[in-house]
C-alpha cells in the first residue's frame, strides 16, 4: 500500500516539505519575525518559541556541500557536521541564510569545534551541555537555559516572561502528544504504514512553524490512517525493526529504505527525529519552569552523555511496546560516541530481549547502497 501518496498535502515529500518551509520562513522573515537556527534535540525550543521566533532545524543531511566543507574541516569527520558546515559556508540552505542567531550545544567534540569555526562568519551562541545527567549537571543546564534566554532578550531587545515560556511549553507538549499518538499507530501488527512514511511525517512536522495548526493536522492524519486500517489498508506482515543510533534523516535514510526494500518494516525510531525527540513531556505545571525544562531536556538519551542509561531505557520500552523482532543501530561515519556505544547496546539487546542486532556505519553518499541491500536482505531473511 502506497500510503503516503494518499495523504493530504500537509505531508508532501521531503523536497516539497523543505521547499515550502523555505518559502514560509522567508515570509516570516519579511514580517519581521526573528529566526533562530538550531542543531540539536537538547535545545529547549520553548525559549525562542516564547518570544515568537521561528525555530528552524539546521542539521543538514545531504552530501551536496561536503566537498566544500572538507576544504576547511577534516575529511574523517561525521557527515552531519561536514554537511551542516558546508551549507552554512555556501549559504545554500535558506535556513542558515535567514537565521538571525544560530544556537549549538557542547554535545560531541566534532560539533562543538565546528561551532567555533562557524562563529567566524555567522552569529553563534553555544549552550554548555553537561556530559552527565547528575544533579550538578541539571543545575548547570538550568543556568544555561536562563543564560540563553538573556542572550535572546539582549539580541532582539525584548523581554520573555514566565507566562510566555509556559504558553510555549504547553503548545510544544501538545505537539509532542499528537506526534506520539501518531507514531503509536506502529504498535499495530501488521503495521499500517512504512517506517519511511512515518518518519516523513515526524520530520515534516519540524518544518511547520504554525504549531497550533500542526497539532490538528497530525491528529487528522492519524484519524485517517486509523480508519483506513479498519478497512484493511495496511502493509503485509513483515519482520518488525527498531532503528537506534545517529539521526537518519536525509542521506542516512538509505538504511531505512534498505530495511524496507528487503522485506522488513521499521516500526520504531529510538533516535533523534523519532521517539527520543518526542516521547518525554515537560512538566508544564512545575513551580520552576526552568527546572522542568532542564530536567526534560537533559534526560535525553544521546551518546554524548556518560553514562547514557536513558537510551537503554527508552529502547527497551520501544522493543516491548512495538514488538520489535530486531534492532538496527545506525552509526554515522566517525561518530565515536555512538560507535563505542554499539558494544553495550548489542549486549543489552541480546541479553535482555534475545533478539538479533546489527550495527551499520554509513555516511550520506550513495556508494554503499548495494552493500546495505545485501546485508539487510541476509539479516531480514534470518528473522
Ligand atoms: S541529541 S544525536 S541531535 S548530538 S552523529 S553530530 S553525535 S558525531 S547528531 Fe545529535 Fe543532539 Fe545527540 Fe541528537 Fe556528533 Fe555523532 Fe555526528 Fe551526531
Amino acid at each position: 500500500m502506497e500510503l503516503i501518496k494518499e495523504l493530504p498535502e500537509v505531508f508532501e515529500d521531503f523536497a516539497e516539505q523543505r521547499k515550502n518551509s523555505f518559502l514560509a520562513v522567508k515570509e516570516l522573515k519579511d514580517q519581521g519575525v526573528p529566526v533562530v537556527g538550531v542543531f540539536c534535540t537538547y535545545l529547549p525550543q520553548e525559549i525562542p518559541a516564547a518570544m515568537g521566533a521561528a525555530v528552524v532545524g539546521l542539521c543538514s543531511t545531504s552530501d551536496e556541500t561536503i566537498p566544500e566543507a572538507e576544504k576547511e574541516l577534516p575529511r574523517n569527520l561525521c557527515p552531519l557536521i561536514k554537511s551542516s558546515y558546508g551549507f552554512a559556508k555556501t549559504d545554500k540552505c535558506p535556513f542558515f541564510y535567514f537565521s538571525d542567531l544560530i544556537v549549538g550545544e557542547t554535545t560531541c567534540d566534532g560539533k562543538k569545534k565546528m561551532y567555533e569555526q562557524l562563529g567566524e562568519f555567522k552569529p553563534v551562541h553555544v549552550m554548555e551541555l553537561p556530559n552527565s545527567q547528575s544533579e550538578d549537571g541539571l543545575q548547570m543546564y538550568k543556568n544555561e537555559i536562563i543564560r540563553f534566554q538573556k542572550v535572546l532578550e539582549e539580541k532582539f531587545g525584548i523581554t520573555i516572561t514566565e507566562e510566555d515560556i509556559r504558553r510555549a511549553t504547553h503548545l510544544r507538549n501538545e505537539e509532542r502528544k499528537a506526534l506520539k499518538a501518531f507514531y503509536e499507530l506502529m504498535k499495530l501488527d501488521p503495521a499500517p504504514m512504512k517506517g519511511q512514511d512515518l518518519f516523513q511525517i515526524l520530520y515534516g512536522s519540524t518544518f511547520k512553524f504554525d504549531k497550533e495548526k500542526v497539532v490538528s493536522e497530525i491528529n487528522a492524519i492519524r484519524e485517517k490512517v486509523e480508519s483506513e486500517y479498519k478497512e484493511g489498508k495496511c502493509l503485509d506482515k513483515r519482520p518488525r525493526i527498531l532503528v537506534t543510533g545517529s539521526p537518519v534523516a536525509g542521506g542516512a535514510m538509505k538504511v531505512v529504505k534498505a530495511i524496507e526494500d528487503n522485506g522488513g518494516v521499521v516500526v520504531a525510531f529510538e533516535n533523534c527525529g523519532g521517539a527520543r525527540s518526542i516521547e518525554a513531556l515537560v512538566d508544564e505545571d512545575a513551580p520552576d519552569i526552568y527546572q522542568a525544562l532542564a530536567s526534560r531536556y537533559l534526560s535525553l538519551g544521546c551518546s554524548c552523555m556518560s553514562p547514557n542509561p536513558n537510551r537503554y531505557r527508552l529502547m527497551g520500552e520501544l522493543i516491548e511496546d512495538y514488538k520489535a523482532d530486531a534492532v538496527v543501530d545506525v552509526v554515522l561515519q566517525a561518530c565515536h560516541t555512538y560507535n563505542v556505544e554499539t558494544m553495550g547496546i548489542k549486549k543489552y539487546v541480546k541479553e535482555q530481549y534475545g533478539i538479533p542486532y546489527m550495527s551499520l556505519e554509513t555516511d550520506y553518499s550513495t556508494g554503499d547502497i548495494g552493500q546495505l541491500n545485501t546485508r539487510m536482505a541476509a539479516f531480514i531473511e534470518m528473522l
